[in-house]
């Protein structure tokens, strides 16, 4: 294992192939501060180029995953220039969730409490989405004036359909995490208890698994949304040329055809 602590607002570590990111303002809920922004984009720098992780978990320290932006940042006098919420996420919050969705290897949310606004989108923006039983996501922002970001009206409706997705982006309603199960909003919800292992056990696994072609189908789900089924057939061939030509693809033929365990390397 070998873990940094370079950081203040998040824990970073490394085992096993899986790199492990814990927000870590507990007492703020893990509300995002500019300087956790900038540590999380660190962190998600470091896992691209760091061959060696090949699958990420995402969570939160304390009692809560983030309640998104924190908001004693946002606290105007009278008089005061309203602050540019647009220069933000241009800025910080949607490079992050570019950055996250474009990584070249699993990442999965192990939600272990309140995911408000910023927070709630972050985590389903991850690949897969497992939260404990006490988790809710809320759809915060129009309790503050603001619309849903960080993708979440983009994300929210492709996976719960347009009425639910408005339905919590206009009310602000919490969702516990059963019903989000229940929704499909999310992969699993399972005992507060065994959070912390279900996701890193499914982590481990999948550092075992052929990393590029991981990569690939999230590429090609990636891009589904906006595509036509001509243009995603197209771009299956594309990138099944790729994963095709991958040492891991070779592998995985050989051992099934000599009945033998693969031994991937991500490669
Ligand atoms: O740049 C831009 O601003 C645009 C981008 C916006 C992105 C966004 O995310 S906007 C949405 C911001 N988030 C919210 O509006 C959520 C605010 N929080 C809440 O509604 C509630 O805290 C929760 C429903 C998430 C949880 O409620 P509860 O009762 O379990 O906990 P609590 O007592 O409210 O919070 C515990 C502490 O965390 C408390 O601090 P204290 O009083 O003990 O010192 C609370 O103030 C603090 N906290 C929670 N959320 C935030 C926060 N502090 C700062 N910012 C927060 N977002």
């Amino acid at each position: 294992m070998s873990a940094t602590s370079d950081y203040e607002t998040i824990l970073f570590d490394i085992a096993e192939g899986v790199a492990t990111v814990t927000l870590n303002r507990p007492d703020k809920l893990n509300s995002f501060t500019g300087q956790m922004r900038s540590e999380l984009r660190d962190a998600l720098k470091r896992i691209e180029s760091d061959k060696a992780v090949r699958a990420m978990v995402l969570t939160g320290a304390g009692r809560g995953f983030c309640a998104g932006q924190d908001l004693n940042d946002r606290a105007v006098k009278p008089g005061d220039a309203p602050p540019d919420t647009g220069a933000t996420l241009d800025q910080e919050y949607n490079p992050l969730i570019r950055r996250l969705r474009a990584l070249e290897l699993p990442v999965i949310a192990a939600v272990n409490g309140v995911a408000a606004g910023a927070g709630a989108n972050l985590a389903l923006n991850c690949d897969i989405v497992i939260a404990g039983k006490s988790a809710k996501f809320i759809q915060a922002f129009c309790k503050i004036g603001l619309i849903p970001d960080c993708g979440g009206t983009w994300m929210l409706p492709r996976l719960i359909g347009r009425q639910r997705a408005l339905g919590l982006a206009l009310l602000g309603d919490t969702l516990p995490a059963e019903k989000a199960l229940e929704w499909g909003m999310i992969w699993d919800c399972v005992a507060d208890d065994v959070l912390a292992q279900t996701a890193n056990d499914m982590a481990r696994h999948l550092a075992t698994q052929p990393t590029r072609g991981l990569s690939l189908i999230k590429q090609a789900f990636n891009q589904s949304p906006t595509h036509t089924l001509d243009q995603q057939l197209d771009l299956e061939r594309d990138l099944q040329r790729m994963a095709g030509k991958t040492e891991d693809y070779r592998e995985g033929v050989t051992a099934f055809l000599e009945k033998r365990k693969p031994a991937f390397k991500g490669e």
